[in-house]
């Protein structure tokens, strides 16, 4: 495979995807094939799978539903469009993976990684990003960002402050875990600061540009 695959993370509101549209901008003004996408969701079938994640129908989901319907959604993702698009050599910036369900599922809800692990394998059939950008600062206020934008709250962003901060420590604690991987950029400061800090990571990728 010859593309390129490069994942955001952090907690919600912390500007993953600000930064994925300002390294877009700068990946397609040096004329490369760039595709950007985002989970859960990304393609028509998997956007339909968010929609009953995100999104309440007045019937509780339960925590092993959630979990199997973001390996569900991530399934139909990498084989129908992360997969053929790296194949024909794009860049893939894709605003969230795998290591959102090990903070969320796992360090949020508190599923075991001996659960989420054969999931991962069974979804992704061996396919991780080179490069996982995992933006971090505090998460009150990122949070206050988030929410002061207009329109709804979904399942998720309804949580507590407590279930959050769980799920930055693990995100911190996988980035430890895999330091070649998975690479820790300090998300405060202006939008303009941030991105020169990932373009730092993210540069030497594919050499001299
Ligand atoms: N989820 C899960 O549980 N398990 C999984 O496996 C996966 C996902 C894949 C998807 O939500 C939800 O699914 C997410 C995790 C869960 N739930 N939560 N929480 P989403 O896609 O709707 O939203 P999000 O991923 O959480 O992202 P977000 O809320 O859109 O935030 P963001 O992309 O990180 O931030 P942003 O939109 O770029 O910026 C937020 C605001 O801050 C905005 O007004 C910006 O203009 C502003 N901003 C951005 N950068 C800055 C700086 N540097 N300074 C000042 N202001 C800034």
């Amino acid at each position: 495979m010859s593309g390129c695959f490069i994942t955001f993370e952090g907690v919600e509101g912390v500007g993953k995807s600000t930064q994925v549209a300002r390294l877009e901008e700068a990946l397609l003004a040096r004329g490369l094939d760039v595709l950007v996408t985002r989970e859960p969701g990304g393609t028509p079938l998997a956007e339909q799978i968010r929609a009953l994640v995100l999104h309440h129908r007045g019937e509780a989901l339960p925590d092993a539903a959630e979990l199997l319907l973001m390996f569900a959604a991530r399934a139909v993702h990498t084989e129908n469009l992360i997969r053929p698009a790296l194949q024909r050599g794009a860049f893939v910036l894709c605003d969230r993976y795998t290591d959102a369900t090990y903070a969320y599922q796992g360090g949020g809800r508190g599923i075991a990684d001996a659960l989420i692990d054969p999931l991962a394998t069974l979804a992704q059939r061996g396919l991780w990003p080179q490069c996982t950008i995992l933006l971090d600062a505090p998460v009150a206020p990122a949070l206050q960002r988030a929410r002061a934008r207009a329109g709804k709250t979904d399942r998720i962003e309804g949580e507590t402050l407590a279930f959050f901060e769980r799920v930055r420590a693990r995100y911190l604690a996988r980035a430890a875990a895999a330091p070649e991987r998975i690479q820790v950029v300090d998300a405060t400061g202006t939008p303009e600061a941030v991105g020169a800090r990932i373009w730092a990571v993210v540069r030497p990728l594919w050499g001299a540009m």
